[in-house]
């Protein structure tokens, strides 16, 4: 007997569209598990929408007949994706290419995935599972456990692809089980590029809250008041980074979403360093340029957005202002020159030459400066904060539905940085804003 054909069809199945209306049809057959076979009403989301083509395509590619993932859909992001099953339970994932992926786990781990994840197969694995616990043991002592009737089941092929973050434990016990295993470390990443239209929706909600979230502090800064030497006050007090951050994380919250690691709002010349975060007790002040670098993920949901705003507060003085028109036009070039099919070193180059028509550099043209333009132009967003496509790719072109965060930025000693970021979908036309509703240029 054909398991799969029988995993797939055998059982009975609803056809009403209630979600938590689970048919289980049993299947005695297999050699040492009592495997349950579930067929539930769930939209296959991903197969409908023809995302899952693009890794079985990528796997066609690569030679391989199925590609197995172990975690959580907290920590890995590729199997929230693949099964749209939000939990801190390790899962095992077997997609077969061309087939439904599998859930292998057991007890109530199971249950839930019946009932709250789009996975219309599962492999019960609970007395493999009572046996680790009986045994004082964990799947990483014995992945074989698992791997071999789950295999032996489900698995027809030969090749089996990994990511990356696959346990040592089980790339160990795959190899030792005599399959040949491809670590393709990407592969993932790779099929996740692309987004479907309902992914870009829900990035488009990200990109709303974090718009909200931002505006709500520009508006905190403009209403402070300018106090002894040049510091603002807020509601009569002090105001400090730590302060907007926590009205930050609140505007967030509200939202359902949250900073996915901080957010940066890097004061006057601390934001020369890109990458500094901000410290709680750094005062805001007027007239320098204050960096707001958000980049928050749903908490449900799970996608992110990435905005950055650049704000004054008080006088702009000539340069500063020379900084903020180059920006903004480096901005828009990069956004115009954004669209499917464009070369990716294309749309960087639209960006440096419009820095260059002001004087400033970038240092990826010349890896000497170090001033000017001293970061990537931008990086996909997803799941992940930073996800292909690659702005680093010498080759390659953007194709419709990657989603980017485009963000250049000047950065001059003694004065600071000024960053504008917006979030993008490439269409076949051009490149369709995600972030709306807040002025590009912040001057308050
Ligand atoms: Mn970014």
């Amino acid at each position: 007997m054909n398991h799969t054909e029988s995993a797939r069809f055998g059982g009975p199945s609803t056809t009403s569209g209630e979600s938590t209306n689970a048919a289980v049809g049993w299947d005695t057959t297999s050699r040492n598990t009592v495997k349950k076979t579930f067929i539930v009403a769930q939209p296959a989301r991903l197969e409908e929408l023809g995302v899952l083509e693009d890794l079985d395509r990528l796997l066609e590619n690569e030679g391989v007949d199925a590609v197995v993932l172990q975690g959580s859909g907290f920590e890995i992001p590729d199997i929230f994706w693949l099964t749209g099953f939000l939990s801190p339970d390790t899962i095992i994932c077997l997609h077969n290419r061309g087939e439904e992926t599998i859930v292998a786990t057991g007890l109530n781990t199971l249950e839930r995935v019946v009932k709250e994840s789009r996975i219309r197969r599962t492999y019960d694995t609970s007395d493999i599972y009572v046996r680790y616990m009986v045994e004082g043991k964990r799947i990483a002592d014995a992945p074989e456990w698992v791997f071999e009737p789950l295999l032996r089941d489900e698995f027809n092929g030969s090749v089996i692809a990994v990511p990356n973050h696959i346990p040592a434990s089980t790339l160990v016990a795959l190899q030792k089980m005599g399959y040949e295993v491809r670590v393709l470390p990407h592969i993932f990443e790779e099929a996740r590029a692309v987004k479907s239209d309902d992914e870009v929706k829900t990035i488009r909600k990200a990109a709303d809250a974090t718009i909200e979230a931002v505006s709500k502090i520009v508006e905190v800064i403009k209403d402070s008041e300018i106090g002894a030497n040049r510091r603002l006050e807020y509601e009569g007090s002090p105001l400090t980074v730590g302060r907007l951050k926590n009205m930050l994380d609140h505007t967030l919250i509200e939202k359902r979403a949250e900073s996915a690691e901080d957010a940066i709002v890097a004061v006057g010349e601390k934001g020369y360093d890109f990458h500094y975060l901000g410290r709680p007790e750094d005062p805001v002040r007027a007239d320098v340029p204050i960096i707001i670098d958000v980049f928050p993920r749903l908490k449900d949901l799970r996608y992110v957005a990435d905005v950055t705003r650049t704000v004054v507060r008080g006088n702009v003085d000539n340069d500063l202002r020379r900084m903020f028109d180059a920006v903004k036009e480096a901005s828009d070039a990069a956004a115009d020159a954004l669209r499917d099919g464009v070369r990716i070193q294309d749309v960087n180059m639209a960006c440096f030459r419009a820095l260059e028509r002001y004087g400033y550099r970038a240092k990826l043209l010349d890896p000497k400066i170090s001033e000017g333009m001293l970061h990537g132009l931008g990086h996909g967003i997803g799941l992940n904060v930073h996800e292909l496509p690659s702005f680093y790719a010498k080759e390659g072109t953007f194709e419709r539905g990657h989603v980017v965060a485009m963000e250049p930025g000047l950065y001059l000693k003694g004065i600071g940085g000024v960053r504008i970021e917006n979030d993008y979908v490439v269409t076949e036309s051009g490149a369709e804003r995600l972030t709306v509703g807040l002025e590009d240029i912040l001057f308050v």
